[in-house]
């Protein structure tokens, strides 16, 4: 279809006017204009996930409980939520949202707002001084913020909607630098409260990659050099039915995933993809059957590796009156649409990689040694996990949610030193009866730190559920001083 605008989702929209809060901390407001910096890349995967709007709190979202909407989602199958939290009204329930998502295996992650200002200084400070409001509200909570939604459709004047988006010469200069001021306070905001925070790109979608592009390189619309630059550690972008093959998009068939992959070499997230209420003929089954065609959810298994696309985020949860028609589950938040059956099966047809950090999973059991989360430069995500084990048996049993039953490679992350022992890893089903041993002993013994990545061996679950992992200390190499063992993630590979 020929559209050069995209359908709007409401993040940021509803967002609007949310942007001005406190100035209490303008001082902090950094106008050196230096290049920021990212952490390194995620290795966190979580591949399937959803749009909710329970930040906003209408329609459903108003009286549905935090725990509820998580459950739902996590009985799709889908272990990644995005939501907003800009206003101090939004960000109350969206922290009560992701408190009911701790423990659980979803993660929530806020989509950031900042609006612009009559200057770029000016919308600097005011959106850092909103995103360091979030960021001090939900530390420790969400590890992913993204920059903001949908600015070339939602920043009037930035974008004329009559081209493709594809040149910076197609956005308006003076609007450019606005918004860039405000996606950059947004970035700093977040940052002067939690450095190791991973942030997600301002979302763009369809040809409109001209943005990302000068914020990246420091251009502008004028041509000139030399800006400030705007870096991310996730690309995120926006996907619908309407716009056709993201690998031969428009007139001029471009590879779009390809181009985001190749501009930016970062993991890229489809942080909105879906199906027009008005495609096909317009009926449920039509359009629940587009969303797991080879099209849909089937596009992007097939091409997530080409391009290192972690994960594809459908909208939404719910139909709701601000966007009708797009939800899983109709507007009264209960009842399952055909797409819920659908899109629950290909869930359970294709599971993908994920990858979990240590430091998010929940410790349901152990031999009563501490087991505490600390930080390091060599640790995805900036920090890992340790066992302060002392003798052999003692143990720490982590919960792994929504694993379906197939055939998989466990892979574990770990921080080895001259202090570790050697544990032996066993999977069950959570609750279940004992845990079976996956491959054999693995030593952490290092005379040097070294972080790496163990290949355990072949796990086979054969039911779906929640599963139990438990690290058993067996032992100690004859040059090691302990028993201790450090954790930074564990992967898990479909075979
Ligand atoms: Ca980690």
């Amino acid at each position: 279809m020929k559209t050069h605008r995209f359908t709007p989702s409401r993040l940021l929209n509803l967002a609007k006017g949310s942007a001005r809060l406190s100035t209490s901390i303008a001082t902090l407001a950094m106008l050196g204009l230096a290049a920021v910096q990212t952490n390194a890349a995620p290795t966190t995967e979580f591949f399937y996930g959803v749009n909710s709007h329970y930040g906003f709190g209408f329609d459903h979202y108003g009286p549905v409980a935090p725990a509820d909407l998580i459950a739902q989602v996590k009985s799709i199958g889908m272990t990644i939520i995005r939501d907003n939290a800009s206003n101090s009204a939004q960000l109350t329930r969206f922290k009560a949202l992701a408190q009911a998502s701790v423990g659980t295996g979803v993660q929530v992650y806020p989509v950031l707002s900042g609006g612009t200002q009559a200057d770029e200084a000016t919308s600097y400070t005011s959106s850092y001084n909103n995103a360091r409001n979030v960021a001090t509200n939900l530390v420790g909570l969400v590890k992913y913020y993204e920059l903001g939604n949908e600015w070339e459709n939602f920043t009037p004047g930035l974008f004329s909607g009559t081209t493709n988006g594809d040149k910076p010469s197609q956005y308006d200069n003076a609007t450019f630098m606005r918004v860039r001021g405000a996606i950059r306070g947004l970035y700093d905001g977040v940052k002067s409260v939690d450095p190791n925070a991973i942030m997600v790109s301002p979302t763009g979608g369809w040809l409109h990659y001209a943005l990302l592009q000068m914020l990246w390189n420091g251009t502008q619309p004028d041509g000139t050099s030399g800006h400030p630059t705007v870096t991310w550690d996730v690309t995120a972008w926006h996907w619908y039915s309407n716009m056709g093959n993201i690998e031969s998009a428009g007139s001029g068939a471009t590879n779009v995933a390809q181009l985001l992959k190749t501009n930016f070499g970062k993991p890229i997230w489809l942080t909105e993809f879906g199906v027009l209420p008005t495609y096909g003929d317009g009926t449920e089954p039509t359009k629940s059957a587009w969303l797991v065609s080879n099209s849909g959810f089937g596009k992007y298994v097939s091409i997530a590796s080409t391009y290192n696309i972690q994960s594809v985020l459908n909208y939404a949860i719910y139909d709701d009156n601000s966007d009708p028609g797009f939800g899983i589950y109709q507007i009264d938040g209960v009842t399952k649409k055909q797409r819920w059956t659908d899109i629950h099966n290909f869930i359970l047809a294709h599971p993908m990689p994920f990858t979990v950090e240590a430091e998010s999973l929940s410790a349901v059991a152990s031999s009563g040694d501490t087991y505490r989360i600390f930080t390091g430069s060599g640790f995805s995500g900036g920090s890992g996990t340790i066992l302060d084990a002392d003798a052999t048996g003692d143990y720490v049993t982590l919960l792994l949610p929504s694993v379906a039953a197939g055939t998989y490679n466990v892979r574990v992350g770990v921080k080895k030193a001259s202090t570790r022992g050697i544990f032996q890893l066993a999977i069950g089903i959570a609750g279940g009866p004992t845990p079976t041993n996956i491959g054999s002993p693995q030593d952490l013994y290092s005379a040097a730190d070294a972080y790496t990545e163990l290949n355990i061996g072949t796990w086979t679950p054969g039911s779906t559920s929640d599963k139990w992992l438990k690290f058993t200390i067996t032992g100690k190499n004859a040059s090691s001083t302990g028993f201790t063992e450090a954790f930074d993630y564990v992967r898990i590979i479909p075979q």
